[in-house]
């Protein structure tokens, strides 16, 4: 099962039939009780509505309306790997091996609707930062009540060169306009989400690729429960949040992104997010 927030509404696919749900708003649908089944109720009540395929062409929006976006970090030995080599000179790379092996995860706020772009949208890189990245990440989707109703794609895209000066300037490497691509749907299961599952990064310049990684998600050194848990032990978030998970593929330096560039990110079950560097 599918959800996708569209401009006239909300999309539910299931089995490769669409309805457009037009009476409830996302923030309320997404902290029903039992949403899985609400949703399935709904889909057999609701018309087949005709012009999916067109609202999904034009009217895509990014699954999240007043829900924080927060990430995980240092979640992947890559993600530790990379970390240390980049801050070695500034003194940070202890701190990347102390938070991998330690049992508080690192989480940090990440974006609010207005810095979040969806499938389609332009994400950014800071114009005082000389090395970017995106970084691939499951994103989980939790309700008011912490509970993980559904998985999207997410895209933390990262200034490795602030980052690397000093860990203290992690939120300005993290956090800037158009730091940040979600989407293109939820996707909604009662069961856990696969552990077989791989993340897909893909990035071409001028029509040509010029990088392509894999991750398993079973490589991830954290469970779901575990992040969202510590996210919701001393914070509310009345009409719920999303939280990236981590990444497992960093390019390696000297990559760097560069305007224009198309960064494309799949994820088995839930589907690919395709955004260009502005
Ligand atoms: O510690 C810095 C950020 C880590 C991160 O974003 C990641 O591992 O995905
Ligand atoms: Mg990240």
């Amino acid at each position: 099962m599918k959800i996708y927030l569209t401009k006239p509404g909300i999309l539910i696919e299931y089995e490769d039939r669409f309805c457009l749900e037009t009476d409830e708003n996302w923030d309320s649908l997404l902290n029903r009780h039992n949403l899985h089944d609400y949703l399935l109720a709904r889909h057999t009540a609701l018309p087949v509505c005709q012009d999916a395929a067109a609202i999904l062409e034009k009217d895509l929006l990014p699954p999240v309306n007043s829900q924080e976006l927060w990430a995980s970090g240092v979640t992947y030995l890559r993600s530790k790997r990379e970390r240390q080599e980049e801050s070695k000179d500034s003194g940070g790379g202890d701190f990347y091996q102390r938070v991998y092996k330690a049992e508080r995860p690192e989480l940090f706020f990440k974006a609010n609707l207005n810095r979040i772009v969806g499938y389609g949208g332009k994400v950014r890189i800071r114009a005082d930062s000389t090395w970017n990245v995106p970084e691939p990440e499951l994103t989980l989707v939790l309700n008011c009540r912490g509970e993980i109703i559904g998985y999207t794609v997410g895209n933390d895209m990262s200034s490795r060169s602030i980052e690397g000066e000093n860990p203290l300037y992690l939120p300005q490497a993290k956090t800037y306009d158009g730091c940040a691509a979600l989407g293109p749907c939820v996707f909604v299961t009662k069961d856990p989400f696969p552990a077989d599952s791989i993340i897909t990064l893909n990035i071409s310049r001028k029509g040509v690729g010029i990088f392509t990684g894999q991750i398993a998600i079973s490589q991830i050194t954290r469970s779901f429960e575990d992040l969202a848990g510590f996210l919701f032990r001393e914070c509310s978030f009345p009409h719920g949040a999303l939280l990236m998970t981590g990444t497992g593929i960093v390019p390696e330096s000297p990559f760097t992104l560069m305007h224009n560039d198309t960064v494309s990110i799949s994820i088995d079950h839930i589907g690919t997010l395709i955004n260009q560097v502005a």
